[in-house]
């Protein structure tokens, strides 16, 4: 289990809570249960934002795919050990229990070369043994970039039937890797597909890829696995840096499939178009589908995968989950890669502020908007709505943090400068 620290509950801390809590319930919002409901749901933290999308298949390797990351920040994790360590460090400031979201190019080879498509679960031994000792559950991700056999820019929608099979291959098994970890974990693992097909160029047919695409996708996922074991998810964008006229996996293409094989749809904040938000996505998706997944992110300007901030967008996307009743239907994970800060704090900052925007929605007078809303009474609901963004919020989240043993309020940078001094910095690049 992932050790923390006692924090302790001050008298200031308590205090305050006591106050704000008083202050709520005057609202009919009981901040008791919201925290206890808060305490209980799990965001997927992506292990990439600690080592840039590097993977540890070939060192040295270049990010593709149409995704690209910035910064050069000292301390990045070289080594499955190190992104362990430094995951460890960053979830040990965060309150509540989290789930690791892992990349296929994350494989432990131990020196020896395997390719995509020889992937297999013992290549994932030391995570699964790690993540079962610190308490941790684990999604999964094909990982169908920064490979010679996509660089041309096409993997299952390649006009080249071997290259489609290798990739298929490569899909099928990271299926059976998502298994053995659900089987270990004794929960479903989410295994997510995303690829970065698509062109600089206007096509001239845009058609058949597409029909390519649905029909390896047929492919992947036609072993059929215990959902116990394994949520099956496919992840839609619009554009890409070098896809930028057309991407095989557009919204509409995936919307489609998913609905019709019933596998769930990833909803990236990053991947529409600048001023559409995904969070009025989530209640129509959800009409057709048991279940969906989020790649919360922040895009700026282009799906530039910022870390995220406690923007309307967030907040957006977290009233949707809680007020519309959708948490036990909706897998919450993140997607976002900053290498121009410290990578630990990267992780702490996004998902604290993941953990912000859902409390915020859960301390909302929601029973009382909707009231207001039945009655037709849209001037007393937007009043509410904006008084309820001064209610004394602060107090929850910082009793939150303290009752959870995690720092409260920025004390946990201390901690990450600690750790950048003692451990970040004395690595040195080769
Ligand atoms: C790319 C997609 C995809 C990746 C990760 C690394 O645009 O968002 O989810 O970011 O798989
Ligand atoms: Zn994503």
């Amino acid at each position: 289990m992932i050790q923390r620290a006692k924090a302790g509950l001050s008298h200031p801390i308590s205090s305050a809570y006591g106050i704000a809590r008083e202050r709520y319930a005057v609202l009919g919002v009981n901040t008791d249960v919201a925290l206890a409901q808060l305490a209980r749901i799990p965001v997927s933290i992506h292990c990439w934002q600690g080592d840039d999308v590097g993977g540890f298949e070939n060192s040295g390797g270049q990010l593709t795919g149409g995704i690209a990351v910035t910064g050069n920040y000292p301390g990045k994790a070289r080594t499955p050990d190190e992104l362990r360590a430094d995951f460890e460090k960053a979830i040990s400031l965060i309150p509540g229990s989290h789930r690791l979201n892992l990349h296929a190019c994350y494989a432990e080879m131990r020196g020896r070369k395997v390719d995509r498509d020889e992937l297999g679960a013992a290549h994932f031994q030391n995570w699964i043994a790690w993540a079962k000792s610190a308490g941790i559950a684990l999604d999964f991700n094909q990982t169908f970039f920064s490979h010679p056999k996509s660089a041309d820019g096409f993997t299952l929608s390649h006009r080249d039937a071997g290259i489609r099979k290798f990739w298929i291959e490569h899909g099928i098994r990271c299926r059976e890797i998502g298994a053995a970890m659900g089987k270990a974990q004794g929960e479903a693992c989410l295994v997510n597909l995303w690829i970065p097909d698509g062109m600089k160029d206007t096509p001239a047919d845009r058609k058949g890829p597409r029909e390519r695409l649905a029909t390896s996708l047929d492919a992947v996922f036609k072993k059929k696995f215990d959902r116990k074991q394994v949520v099956d998810s496919v992840e839609p964008k619009l554009f890409g840096i070098g896809s930028e006229s057309y991407v095989v996996g557009s919204h509409e293409f995936y919307l489609g499939y998913a609905v019709s094989r019933q596998v769930l749809l990833t909803l990236d904040a990053g991947h529409y178009h600048p001023t559409e938000g995904i969070a009025d996505k989530i209640s129509s998706v959800l009409l057709y589908l048991p279940e969906i997944a989020l790649h919360v992110s922040r895009g700026v300007r282009w799906d530039s995968d910022h870390v995220v901030t406690l923007t309307d967008d967030l907040q957006a996307i977290a009233q949707e989950i809680i007020w519309g009743g959708h948490v036990g239907r909706v897998r919450i994970g993140l997607d976002y890669f900053d290498a121009s800060i410290n990578r630990v704090a990267a992780w702490v900052i996004g998902t604290r502020n993941m953990l912000r925007a859902l409390l915020l929605a859960l301390v909302a007078p929601i029973e009382k908007l909707k009231k207001l809303e039945a009655e037709g009474d849209f001037t007393s609901r937007l009043a509410l709505m904006e008084e309820a963004k001064s209610l004394p919020f602060g107090a929850v989240w910082d009793y939150h943090c303290a009752n959870q043993n995690a720092p409260v309020g920025d004390a946990w940078l201390g901690e990450v400068k600690r750790y950048e001094r003692d451990v970040l910095s004395r690595r040195v690049v080769s």
